[in-house]
């Protein structure tokens, strides 16, 4: 049904129809394309905003990314139809619309083009996808081969979506002297302002062949016909019309007709679909790509663009799949979220600093900007804002109009990675200015986030957080929108970051650390005081009075972030605290598609929690597999592995270990067919969730939302670098605590580490008691490699108890 290709660098799936969703993506700093095995695309661009240039057939809301996105037959798609001339027989490519049985078909993901082979009765097609590094534009090859031993004659009719383009002003013509056809449009709006903000908009969508066509269609309808899109009636006569759209739906669909191919013949077409302000840019993009040279010069370019985010960290274990994932798949997504923010001009802070955490792994001079950044928009009172904006103008939009009080707590966290992998303890000595035109050191405004979320703005008479309309958990909007309710997680997140603002100033301002030592404590104290809930932490307490997320709730009543991050920054202080909770997780949790959110989901409004309530039980923070809450969880794990490392529980050690492996495997669709069928995804990216409801709504769990933005990626990453191989910086070096599963024996690493690469070899040993390195003959002092040079690479033998 599906696998990786031989060297692993593509992911491939033989069916259409068994995984119908499941598709690949690819992006640049100023566009970003998903698309589906079965030919549908979701695509937008930077202008500076989000827009779009092929359309829904109806206007559609501006909003962000959706989960489970519905696909339809007017869907925006990008497809192939073939005729044959003598029977009349009809097929598409991919495999939408028509959806004729294929005899074969293959959709192979890359990290740098994505490709479809459908063949039917004897004709093969085999369409490319590639797009620029630095353009907007999507980039198609089209090969139509003869397979059938003898003779053929076909008509060929590329037809790709351009939609309803706007309601006031749209349409389409064929352009001899382009040969292609070009959509018209004027973005839609009412306020004369905006008339001249709109004026530079690409309004224009073309689509250019390389061959002109022999005939044509720019009218959607004209096209479709009565027919309908999987059998267009314009496909049943000998020619398209050469139609026009005249404020109709365009469309671009053309015509090569009765193409002549002997037998193991084959045609290639170029193709070139994008958006452009006018004729000239339209002619200038044409100059560039479309040829066979531009589009074998764009793959290269494109292929490098992507291998320069590939990561720092090349696993060999005994589970091959899940190798596939680490060296390839998700370090790429990781790099997609630090590259381009999700493709937004104004992303939430907290995302902003997450997704930027794990630039510190692949490229650390983009996590280190975002730092600065983030800074030069804290506000006066030390808060830092909800939304960072990156573009000039840009607007707050969507959730950032909403009230959240967690953002400091992610300048810490991020700042743990960033010091980490690079020792670059300089950033924290730079100035910043912000907008209010104060101008504090890293370090100060640092300080100030911290003093902030210790001040009485942030915690309440009983040293607990606010959350206002929400934290982490966006929909958590009515716990405390009356200004009383607090935060479980958030409290006992503020205690992680205290302490490891501590560990920071320890390093850098040592007479600082007892300060936010203490805050930590006191702050851990008052959790313990007003969340413990006898097995587990609560998940806060509303405007009423009430504690929620506690043993009594029906629904909604043990939730995984304040028990991950409760482990994290020392609110679970005791080792009976701890088990008790791990274990709780464990039972309550637990699902064979990863650690769902919360349990049990709710079926109700509950107006003192908020809309969290309201959504679809299982479906995304109403107690799915959210996999952004799980990995903070798997991390937490990680976290006290290191610390019982220290104490020596053997067992305790295994456990955790075990635990923290099953709970990231399962993060990964397969590798068995019936989870990924029921997953429905490619394990080529790690989506937002997977449905929960493993209890309530069995048929439907473990389904995949699709949805590639997510905060996960940093999180996994380092799950894997610092966790379970153990290979995590500090001042003085390359620490070394791998934490494999008691199942592996061994596990070859390559990691890329401040310039220098180490190869490193580790293996179970029971003659040994501790983490034992070798290095060159002699064992280490300590499980630590200190003095690193850049460009060099070192061979590690490292044995485990
Ligand atoms: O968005 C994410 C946010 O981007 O939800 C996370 C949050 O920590 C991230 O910052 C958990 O709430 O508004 C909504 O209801 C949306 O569902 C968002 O909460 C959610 C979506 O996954 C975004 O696609």
């Amino acid at each position: 049904l599906l696998g990786p290709t031989e060297d692993g660098s593509r992911y491939e799936l033989h069916s259409p129809t068994a995984l119908p969703k499941a598709g690949g993506f690819l992006w640049n700093q100023r566009m970003m394309i998903q698309m589906t095995c079965r030919g549908y695309a979701v695509a937008q661009f930077m202008q500076p905003e989000p827009a779009k240039y092929a359309h829904a057939p109806n206007l559609e809301a501006k909003t962000f990314m959706q989960p489970e996105q519905a696909y339809y037959a007017h869907h925006p798609g990008r497809f192939v139809y073939v005729k044959d001339e003598e029977t009349g027989d009809l097929f598409s490519a991919p495999y939408e619309p028509v959806r004729a049985p294929l005899d074969s078909y293959v959709f192979s993901v890359g990290k740098a083009d994505l490709t479809w082979k459908a063949e039917y009765r004897g004709i093969r097609v085999e369409m490319t996808l590639v797009i620029p590094t630095d353009d907007v534009a999507e980039l198609w090859s089209v090969r139509v081969i003869n397979t059938s031993g003898r003779p053929r004659r076909v008509s060929v009719y590329p037809y790709f979506t351009i939609g309803y383009m706007s309601w006031m002003n749209q349409g389409a013509v064929y352009r001899e002297d382009l040969a292609g056809i070009v959509g018209t449009s004027i973005t839609p709006y009412q306020k004369a302002p905006n008339y001249f903000k709109n004026k530079l908009l690409k309004d224009k969508t073309y689509f250019l062949c390389e061959t002109a066509p022999d005939a044509w269609e720019a009218m959607q309808e004209a096209f479709e016909g009565e027919g309908g899109l999987h059998d267009p009636s314009a496909l049943r006569e000998p020619e398209l019309k050469k139609g026009d759209a005249l404020y109709e739906t365009p469309a671009a669909a053309v015509q090569y007709r009765g193409v002549e191919l002997g037998a193991d013949e084959q045609k290639e077409y170029r193709f070139l679909f994008g958006p452009a302000l006018d004729d000239t840019e339209i002619r200038a993009m044409k100059a560039k790509y479309l040829s066979a040279e531009g589009f074998a010069k764009t793959a290269a370019e494109y292929a490098a663009y992507i291998e320069a985010g590939s990561g720092c960290l090349r696993l060999s274990t005994p589970d091959a799949q899940l190798d596939n994932l680490v060296n390839h798949w998700l370090p790429r997504q990781s790099y997609y979220h630090g590259d381009v923010n999700r493709l937004t001009t104004d992303p939430q802070t907290r995302n902003y600093m997450q997704d930027n955490m794990g630039m510190s792994y692949i490229k650390p001079s983009v996590a280190r900007q975002a730092f600065v950044t983030a800074l030069s928009q804290q506000e006066k009172s030390g808060a830092m804002p909800d939304g960072i904006i990156l573009v000039e103008g840009a607007e707050l939009k969507y959730i950032n109009q909403v009230p959240h009080t967690d953002h400091c707590v992610w300048l810490p966290v991020a700042l743990e990675i960033y010091l980490a992998e690079t020792g670059d303890w300089a950033l924290l000595d730079e100035s910043i200015r912000d907008g209010h035109g104060d101008t504090y050191t890293a370090f100060e405004r640092f300080s100030r986030a911290m003093d902030w979320l210790l001040s009485d703005a942030a915690r309440d008479e009983r040293g607990l957080h606010y959350i206002a309309q929400g934290d982490w958990c966006d929909p958590m909007n009515m716990a405390g929108w009356k200004g009383k309710g607090v935060s479980g997680w958030l409290t006992v997140a503020t205690g992680y970051a205290l302490n490891l603002w501590a560990d920071v100033c320890a390093q850098h301002r040592p007479g600082l650390e007892k300060t936010y030592r203490e805050g930590a404590a006191d702050v851990n104290r008052a959790a313990n005081a007003h969340f413990w809930d006898g097995a587990w932490f609560a998940r806060g307490i509303t405007d009423d009075g009430v504690t929620f997320g506690v043993k009594g709730d029906r629904e909604g009543r043990l939730w995984l972030n304040p028990q991950a991050w409760a482990l994290l920054g020392g609110a679970a202080a005791t080792r009976e605290q701890r088990r008790s909770l791990m274990e709780q997780v464990e039972a309550q949790l637990g699902t064979p598609y990863g650690l769902v959110m919360f349990a049990p989901p709710y079926t109700a409004m509950r107006e003192d929690v908020g809309r969290v309530t309201q959504k679809y039980p299982g479906q995304g923070e109403n107690g799915s597999v959210y996999n952004h809450a799980a990995v903070f969880y798997i991390y937490s794990l990680y976290a006290l592995g290191e610390r019982s490392l220290d104490d020596g529980d053997e067992n305790e050690k295994a456990e955790i270990a075990d635990r923290a492996y099953r709970y990231l495997r399962q993060m990964i669709p397969g590798p068995d067919e019936a989870d990924y069928r029921q997953r429905g995804q490619l394990p080529v990216y790690i989506p937002n969730y997977y449905r929960g409801g493993w209890r309530e709504l069995p048929r439907t769990a473990g389904r995949s939302s699709q949805l590639f933005n997510t905060g996960t990626l940093s999180w996994v990453y380092r799950c894997f670098i610092e966790g379970l191989c153990g290979l995590r910086g500090d001042p003085r070096g390359l620490r070394i605590r791998p934490q494999l599963p008691s199942h592996w024996d061994h596990v070859r690493v390559e990691r890329r580490f401040r310039g220098a690469v180490f190869d490193v070899d580790i293996r179970r040993d029971s003659d040994v008691r501790e983490v034992t390195v070798e290095h060159e003959g002699a064992v280490l002092p300590e499980a630590r490699f200190t003095e690193i040079e850049a460009g060099k690479t070192y061979k590690l033998s490292v044995r485990v108890p």
